[in-house]
C-alpha cells in the first residue's frame, strides 16, 4: 500500500485517549499504542467577555489640606459685673477736705467767670454747679465762697419761674428782700451773697465758681 507515505503520521490510539489537554501529539504517542497525529487547526473564535476581576483595594490616602477659615461669629453676652473699684484720688481728697459721708461736697477756686463757664468747669470735674436745696446746704456754699457766687438756678427758660440747671422747680429759697427783680435789661442768673442771701443777677457778668459733687 502507498497510503502510508502520503499521511504525515496516522496512528490509531484504541486503548483510550488522554484527556489531559496539555498533552501533546508527541506525549499521546508515548502512552497509546494507536494515536492519529495531524497539523494544528485554526484559532477558535474569540470567547465571551470574563466577569471583572476583583483586585485588591488600594490603600486610604493621606488626609486633603486644611480648608479656608471660617466667617467671623456674632459677639458674645456682656460678662459679669466686676468688683467695685477703690475710691480713687479724688474720693481720698474729698476725705482729707473734711467730706462727710451722705453729705454733697462743694468745691471752689476763688476764681471768677460767667455763669456758662462755670457750668463748663463743673461738667468737665464731674460735677455740678453748687444748688443749696435747704438751709443747712446753703450755709456750706457761703462758707466755702467766702463771696458772691453763683449757685446752680436760673429763669433763663421763662421769665420769672426759677429753676435748677438740672431740672425742676425750687423746693426752697433764700432770695435777698425786693429780689428776684429781673433789674435793668434783665436778669436771669442767681448769686449767693457774703451773708447767704441771694440776688438776681446778668448771667454775662463774672462771680466765683463753685462746683457741688455728689452726698
Ligand atoms: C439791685 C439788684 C440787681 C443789681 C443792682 C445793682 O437792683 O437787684 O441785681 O445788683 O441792685
Ligand atoms: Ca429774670
Ligand atoms: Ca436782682
Amino acid at each position: 500500500m502507498l497510503l502510508l507515505p502520503l499521511l504525515p503520521v496516522l496512528l490509531l490510539c484504541v486503548s483510550g485517549i488522554s484527556s489531559s489537554k496539555s498533552q501533546t501529539c508527541e506525549d499521546a504517542l508515548k502512552t497509546c499504542s494507536v494515536v492519529a497525529c495531524g497539523r494544528d487547526g485554526r484559532d477558535g473564535p474569540k470567547g465571551e467577555k470574563g466577569e471583572p476581576g476583583q483586585g485588591l483595594r488600594g490603600l486610604q490616602g493621606p488626609p486633603g489640606k486644611l480648608g479656608p477659615p471660617g466667617n467671623v461669629g456674632a459677639p458674645g453676652s456682656s460678662g459679669p459685673k466686676g468688683q467695685k473699684g477703690d475710691p480713687g484720688n479724688n474720693a481720698v481728697h474729698a476725705f482729707s477736705m473734711g467730706k462727710k459721708s451722705g453729705k454733697k461736697f462743694f468745691v471752689t477756686n476763688y476764681e471768677t467767670m460767667p455763669f456758662s463757664k462755670v457750668k463748663a468747669l463743673c461738667a468737665g470735674l464731674r460735677g455740678t454747679v453748687a444748688i443749696p436745696r435747704n438751709a443747712e446746704e446753703n450755709e456750706a456754699i457761703r462758707e466755702v465762697a467766702k463771696g458772691n457766687a453763683f449757685i446752680g438756678i436760673t429763669d433763663e427758660v421763662t421769665e420769672g419761674q426759677f429753676m435748677y440747671v438740672t431740672g425742676g422747680r425750687l423746693t426752697y429759697s433764700n432770695w435777698k428782700k425786693n429780689e428776684p427783680n429781673d433789674h435793668g435789661s434783665g436778669e436771669d442768673c442767681v448769686i449767693i451773697v457774703d451773708n447767704g442771701v441771694w440776688n438776681d443777677i446778668s448771667c454775662q457778668s463774672s462771680f466765683i465758681a463753685v462746683c457741688e459733687f455728689p452726698a
